[in-house]
């Protein structure tokens, strides 16, 4: 059978890019997922044009969200999507840094965890306009851990300076 077919766990991920042609960036990540064996993109969100939060002298964000089925456990696919950034050109020169690409785990399952390497959910993804406008629009009604329903978070981050395109 197919491999795809079998891949049995979902997941949520978010894709940011403000460097070297950001919307380009991010489609060359959706490329690259793509063609990964062990993992199926479901659904795709539209891109949004957000601004920068946490760092503010650097260049509007290009933001979207994809759900996914894998067979990857949520340390390989991270892993996986940590090397998908580093082929398309990161560095981390300090946190918040503009960047060519982040590739963020979000939502795996219903996995709640806290190790130094990855926590689920995202830590602080209900409270970020450029993660849960995107996730809402794909994924309204999934839970975010303790926080409540996708769409709900999504309405109080309406006046972060999120654009959908
Ligand atoms: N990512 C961050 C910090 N700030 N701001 C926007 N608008 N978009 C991002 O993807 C983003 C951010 C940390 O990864
Ligand atoms: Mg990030
Ligand atoms: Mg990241």
């Amino acid at each position: 059978m197919n491999r795809k077919n079998t891949l049995g766990n979902l997941a949520y991920i978010a894709l940011g890019s403000n460097l070297d042609n950001p919307k380009q960036q991010v489609l060359n990540a959706l490329g690259k997922i793509t063609d990964d064996e062990d993992i199926s993109i479901v659904k795709i969100s539209s891109m949004y044009e957000t601004a920068p939060v946490g760092y503010d002298n650097q260049p509007h964000f290009i933001n979207a969200v994809i759900e996914i089925k894998t067979s990857l456990t949520p340390l390989a696919l991270l892993r996986r999507l940590l090397q998908i950034e580093i082929i398309q050109g990161r560095e981390r020169p300090f946190p918040n840094a503009p960047r060519v690409i982040d590739l963020d785990l979000l939502i795996y399952n219903e996995v709640q965890m806290q190790t130094p390497e990855l926590t689920l959910p995202h830590p602080r993804m209900h409270e970020r306009g450029f993660v849960m406008l995107p996730f809402a629009e794909i994924a309204p009604d999934v839970l975010i851990g303790q926080h409540g329903f996708a769409k709900i978070l999504a309405q109080r981050c309406e006046h972060q300076g999120v654009v959908k395109l």
